[in-house]
């Protein structure tokens, strides 16, 4: 029996200028560039396992069987390792996703980011990260990311080698994020269905391109000045031009709930109480808190007034890939 084995793992990203919308869908390429904070807490370990006496792929995530639809999604973007390696053994993936069970946050960029990463192992490719950054892509847009840690960019490139992110800073300072898990159920429209209708109906989209592109070029400069209130305010108001883009499409896509609101207003009073703290939303009702790492425990105290704790997780910046 010839077993090619590889594992890794790889931490999920926030994204503070948002990727929303592909101008090649095949591909994932995106229409605008976008930068994220790899987080600590939240993270996936896979181990893919090629093996000649296998008659299919097979892909568990936390120990269960997954169904044809995310089989074909691994199996797919496996082929791409495979066709690079020229080989045909199918696999054996295994997935678990250390995030709190049931808060809606296990996600395709950790997924991808760390299927990636093993594969590469597996098939012996011997990719270099920027090259993982390019095949992680084509799992999931916001995996790209999540190859490293830090503050990172994903260029968007001019076609399918040229797409891919760079670190930018290793965001081995001061800064972190409180998430507030509002609701862990699933989300009702997928972000690839989301941002397919919203690039094709809202008639905000081009605007949004154009203001993410400003947004991107001045949160940059601001993470190198480590600017928090700077950075905090760009992403803030990128998350909120893109869900107003959202809004525009049609159908309108609305993701907040009651206490998505809850939390903006919570936000606002400590803000107004001199601490600076940021939040930004993606494809659901939970909200991402950007804060200094050092006044984290005192926005989780204001937030344990209204949400449970075990609603509440507390991130610091967190680093790429690791081989394990
Ligand atoms: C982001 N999101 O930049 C944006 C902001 C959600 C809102 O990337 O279709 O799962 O697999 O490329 O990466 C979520 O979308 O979408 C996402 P696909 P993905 O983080």
């Amino acid at each position: 029996m010839m077993v090619k084995i590889g594992r890794a793992r790889a931490h999920t990203n926030i994204a503070l200028i948002k990727y929303w919308g592909k101008r090649d869908e095949r591909l994932v390429l995106p229409m605008n560039s976008s930068l994220s904070l790899t987080l600590d807490s939240l993270y996936t370990e896979t181990e893919v396992v090629f093996n000649r006496d296998v008659d299919m792929d097979y892909f568990y995530l936390d120990g269960k069987i997954q169904d044809v639809e995310s089989t074909n999604r691994v199996s797919r973007f496996l082929d791409l390792f495979r066709n690079a390696a020229d080989m045909g053994e199918f696999a054996i993936v295994k997935s678990k996703n250390y995030v709190p069970t049931g808060a809606g946050l296990a996600s395709s960029a950790s997924g991808f980011a760390a299927l990636a990463a093993a594969a590469n192992i597996a098939s012996g490719l011997n990719l270099d990260d920027r090259e993982l950054s390019i095949y992680a892509r084509q799992g999931s847009g916001s995996a790209t990311r999540s190859i490293y840690g830090g503050f990172v960019e994903w260029r968007k490139g001019i076609d399918c080698w040229d797409s891919y992110a760079v670190a930018i800073d290793d965001g081995k300072w001061d800064i972190g994020m409180v998430i507030v898990i509002v609701n862990p159920r699933e989300k009702r429209i997928s972000s690839r269905e989301g941002m397919k209708r919203t690039l094709h109906t809202s008639p905000f989209y081009g605007s949004w391109v154009e203001s993410a592109k400003e947004d991107l070029r001045n949160i940059k400069i601001a993470i190198e000045e480590r600017d928090i209130e700077s950075i905090g305010r760009i992403a803030e108001s990128n998350s909120f031009k893109m869900h107003a883009t959202m809004l525009g499409a049609n159908p309108p896509l609305l993701y907040w709930e009651p206490e998505t609101i809850e939390v903006m207003e919570i936000v606002h009073e400590l803000r107004e109480q001199g601490l600076p703290c940021y939040f930004t939303m993606d494809a659901g009702p939970n909200v991402k808190i950007l804060c200094r790492l050092s006044d984290a425990e005192r926005i989780r105290s204001s937030l344990e007034q209204v949400f449970k704790p075990e609603q509440i997780i507390v991130a610091g910046s967190g680093p790429g890939i690791a081989i394990l």
